[in-house]
């Protein structure tokens, strides 16, 4: 039998929903136009006023919004009501220059909130559940967000954050969870962790868990479903549009269901902003119809994806997801957290060095690997151990410092770093995420 948290909103025929997304969208254009300055601004450059969007038809005549706009307005430039409306604010993962800041009034939790429990409940999740959330917890929106649609479930909360694997598996077998939140990454060591303690698949209680925040692979879902003996659900979202439960999976795994009354979703040309048609691969923008303190008009996500309006026979009727295919920008996300070569680059002037470097990832056991090579100018240059050795640990706690994530870093010698006649090629990546 088939569960949901709000069915008749999860199943509402498309009709329905479009004429709901119109009346929103309106609405949502009027608040934007009487209370964000920078927004209006861009929308009489662009001369669209409010009358001009009478529904979604008319939402390409809006502007853009991408996270440049949200670093010109920081750190308050976007909110739409008075800070004192506000409770609660999250953050992007990386950066400590300019990071994201998104606000919520305690209507824009209740609504986030029951965007994961819907999540929760297609992957099976009810009251009697025991939901082990093991996203960040803080800033990050993973652990918040999971944890307040797993409260609205009804569920057991286990608000385990992420890391200290010993206790979140000892947790796990002594109060026997039946869900587990966490990265891809994350599960795939879990279950490793797991493996090497001798504690077989079917010795746990486990049935599901949702896992998202990076990309991965159908591979990978095999095998955490394999190890951890469970059904292994995607969940999608960002920050900038609330955090996670944007989109979710249901049972059938076939993409993940957009909460389209409370975003559309846009595929557009990343080059050239044109939009394209469902079934088309490009860039996925959102519109968010009901957030009141931070809502983002068409915000470019740079995430690279295909839209599915087929009927899924789950019988949700909102329209479907793939997995995202790549970026459209060159922001990397290692171990979960959201890294931009740029800020690699500005770590380095800083400290001296000329930008010549190599950023290499892989995954090895499960997780990532993150190595910085650096090229080291002539005068910089040291026959001793110790001397460089000291420099790499210095440049080391500068990247740790912007990135929030720890690289091993690697002086070399000068000019042994491969010169490129085009675009420098400063990013190997080795993890296949996307097939
Ligand atoms: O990662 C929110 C989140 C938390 C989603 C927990 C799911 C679970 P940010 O740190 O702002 O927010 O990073 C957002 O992460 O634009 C994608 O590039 C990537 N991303 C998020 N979910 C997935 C996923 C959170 N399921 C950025 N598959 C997004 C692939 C994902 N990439």
């Amino acid at each position: 039998m088939q569960t949901y948290y709000q069915k008749e909103i999860e199943t509402m025929p498309p009709e329905k929903l479009r004429a709901l997304q119109d009346e929103k969208l309106v609405r949502q254009v009027r608040h934007v136009w009487d209370h964000v300055p920078y927004y209006r601004a861009k929308m009489e450059a662009a001369g669209v006023t409010p009358e001009d969007i009478c529904g979604v038809r008319d939402l390409h005549k809006l502007p853009f919004l991408s996270k440049a706009d949200l670093r010109d307005t920081y750190p308050y430039g976007m909110l739409a009501v008075p800070l004192a409306d506000c409770v609660r604010i999250q953050s992007t993962s990386g950066t400590t220059g300019k990071r994201v800041i998104a606000y919520y009034t305690q209507h824009d939790i209740d609504l986030w909130e029951d965007c994961c429990a819907r999540a929760i409940v297609a992957a099976g999740g009810t009251k009697e559940d025991v939901v082990q959330v093991c996203y960040g917890y803080g800033l990050f929106t993973g652990g918040a967000g999971l944890h307040g649609g797993s409260h609205k479930v009804g569920a057991l909360t286990l608000p385990m954050s992420s890391g200290n694997t010993e206790r979140q598996l000892q947790f796990m077998m002594d109060l026997k969870s039946t869900i587990l939140c966490c990265t891809p990454s994350y599960a795939a060591y879990i279950g490793e962790a797991m493996a090497e303690k001798g504690i077989k698949p079917e010795e746990n209680c486990l049935k599901a868990g949702i896992f998202g925040a990076e990309p991965w692979t159908e591979e990978m879902r095999r095998g955490i479903e394999k190890s951890l003996g469970i059904k292994a659900y995607d969940i999608y979202g960002l920050t900038e549009t609330s955090g996670p439960g944007v989109a979710f999976e249901c049972e059938y795994q076939n993409g993940m269901h957009i909460n389209e009354d409370h975003f559309i979703a846009e595929i557009i040309d990343p080059d050239t902003g044109e939009v394209l048609p469902d079934g088309q691969k490009g860039e996925l923008v959102f519109t968010s119809l009901d957030k009141e303190a931070f809502p983002l008009l068409r915000y470019r996500t740079r995430d690279i994806c295909v839209l599915d309006r087929t009927p899924c026979p789950c019988g949700r009727t909102h329209v479907r997801m793939a997995k995202p295919m790549g970026r459209s920008d060159d922001m990397l996300i290692i171990r979960g957290v959201n890294v931009f070569p740029s800020q690699i680059e500005t770590v380095l002037l800083q400290e001296g060095y000329a930008p010549n470097y190599r950023i290499e990832i892989d995954r090895v056991n499960n997780s990532d690997t993150f190595d910085v090579y650096v090229e080291l100018l002539p005068e910089q240059f040291s026959d001793t151990v110790s001397a460089i050795t000291a420099m790499e640990r210095k440049l080391g706690d500068a990247l740790r410092i912007m990135l929030g994530i720890s690289p091993k870093v690697h002086l070399v010698a000068p000019r042994s770093i491969e010169r490129s006649e085009g675009k420098a090629k400063r990013v190997i990546d080795k993890r296949k995420l996307h097939e």
